[in-house]
């Protein structure tokens, strides 16, 4: 079919409405080929679920470097009018896992500590990150990898429980460095 053929067919008054969209669809698929990048499929490939007025987010377990010893990320999301905390945590990946949060000393070092529950403020989000709250994972049994999924499932002080499939990815994202982030203690 030549060009010129083919436009004319596009203003024959008897073509029917839907081939006319078809083509159409057909163009805009085809324009848009080329502009999907295969990385961002990959960056979206986190956990998340929601149970009532609680979502989980962004839930990942960077490959342990310490075979024996893993921490989950994740982003709580309460959608409630009352505030909520996280108040225990139980994993599929070891029988030995725990609330934690890396709390910043005097001297500036990092030091863990775990803690018995973790607010999420009512209409806020709560997020598991380095340096922050997070999930400790201890012992492990089986060592993970990439392309590994273990399941966490969290427990709230309402009584609410979300159950999440958590991927073990590369360890990427932002270094452990806090000098970006806002310090309420200042230098001392
Ligand atoms: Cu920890």
């Amino acid at each position: 079919m030549t060009m010129r053929s083919r436009t004319r067919t596009l203003f024959t008054p008897r073509l029917p409405l839907v081939s006319a969209l078809a083509l159409t669809l057909l163009a805009t698929s085809c324009a848009s080929e080329p502009e999907v990048p295969e990385p961002v499929a990959a960056a979206v490939e986190r956990g998340s679920t929601q149970s009532g007025a609680l979502l989980i987010e962004d839930a990942w377990m960077p490959e342990p470097a310490n075979p024996e010893v893993g921490v989950v990320y994740l982003a709580v999301t309460n959608t409630a009018a009352t505030a909520d905390a996280v108040t225990g945590v139980h994993t599929s990946a070891s029988p030995d896992a725990d609330l934690c949060n890396t709390e910043t000393t005097e001297s500036g070092a990092g030091a863990m500590r775990v803690v018995d529950e973790i607010p999420v403020p009512a209409g806020g989000t709560t997020t598991f990150v380095d340096g922050g709250y997070h999930v400790m994972v201890n012992d492990i049994p089986e060592p993970l990898a990439v392309g590994d999924a273990v399941t966490v499932t969290l427990t709230f002080a309402s009584g609410s429980e979300a159950e999440v499939e958590v991927p073990v990815q590369e360890m990427t994202g932002p270094a452990p460095d806090h000098s970006g982030h806002d310090d309420p203690h200042g230098h001392h």
